[in-house]
């Protein structure tokens, strides 16, 4: 797993979203990744406030246009939070050019509201980067803005569910990973369709009342792990909603502020254990230590 994978999102300062949510997570999977910043902020817009936003455009195509003269491979190409249509169709080139697949999180909103700094001409733009995705992972919000239907909650029955992941995979999408679905008001979990067996299931564990940022940044990331290391999601998402609740519950002992983030950090090495177990990671990149302990008989002094 050498080529490295795109990682199209934001840089906030402060508060564990995006990129920095998403790094450690694929580096603990053994993902080699190239980044691709949209954005820089001083800390995310989910509860801060005086953000300073910088729009990343220019730099963007200028890294964009360097890895085209290098003639660098990549695995694929994962895009969270973008700054505008003119972002999306560079993407969208780059990944047409390298034949790229294609892992669209298409943040635009959250709770039946667009993000500020989003409008429909980004809907219809975001759209056109889902119909050439081969994973898309929206929330419920964004599922209901890319298929122009109401948002009603987040609390649906499964049929609707699968509905919403049929229309969503009708965009052109090959595989959908709805995020945040809830059967029940305790439960909080994915639905996941995959149009090429057809096959649809539900994935859900405990919900906690407190809002978190960043956890769908975090299970982008781990999809995309998944993608990469060939891993297939309907086994890797049961692994995903463990590793989030276990860091959920951690993030409410630790008693900090919640907008910092989700504290994921103490489960780290368990990522890396349980994702071990899925992954056929090739057993000659398993860690090792580069100067062996002398064995007891000739250590030193
Ligand atoms: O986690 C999604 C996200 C990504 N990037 C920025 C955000 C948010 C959510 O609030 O503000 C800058």
């Amino acid at each position: 797993m050498t080529k490295p994978l795109i990682v199209a999102n934001d840089i906030a300062g402060l508060g564990k979203v995006a990129t920095a949510a998403a790094l450690p997570l694929l580096a603990a999977c053994q993902i080699e990744t190239a980044l691709l910043p949209t954005v820089l902020l001083s800390s995310h817009t989910g509860g801060f406030p005086d953000v300073y936003v910088e729009d990343y455009t220019q730099g963007l195509q200028a890294f964009l246009q360097q890895w085209r003269s290098l003639e660098q491979d990549f695995s694929a190409l994962l895009t969270g939070y973008l700054a505008g249509p003119e972002q999306l169709s560079s993407i969208l080139d780059f990944a047409k050019e390298k034949n790229l697949p294609l892992l669209a999180d298409p943040v635009m909103g959250d709770k039946g509201r667009l993000y500020h700094g989003f409008d429909q001409q980004y809907v219809k733009a975001m759209r056109q980067l889902v119909s050439q995705a081969h994973l898309v992972l929206p929330n419920l919000t964004e599922a209901a803005l890319l298929l122009d239907r109401p948002y009603s909650g987040e609390l649906l029955p499964e049929a609707v569910l699968e509905e919403i992941c049929r229309e969503l995979a009708g965009l052109g999408a090959k595989q959908v990973l709805l995020t945040g679905v809830q059967t029940a008001e305790d439960q909080i979990g994915f639905a996941y369709y995959d149009s090429e067996t057809g096959s649809f299931c539900i994935f859900q564990g405990s919900r906690l009342p407190q809002h978190f940022y960043g956890t769908g940044d975090m299970v982008t990331a781990l999809a995309a792990a998944a993608f990469i290391q060939k891993v297939p999601l309907e086994q890797m998402l049961p692994l995903i909603l463990d590793f989030v609740s276990r860091s959920l519950l951690s993030t409410v002992e630790r008693g900090a502020d919640l907008r910092l983030g989700v504290f994921y950090q103490p489960h780290l090495a368990q990522l890396w254990t349980d994702f071990q177990r899925l992954a056929a990671v090739d057993s000659r990149c398993q860690p090792r230590l580069k100067h062996p302990r002398p064995s007891l008989g000739h250590a030193a002094g």
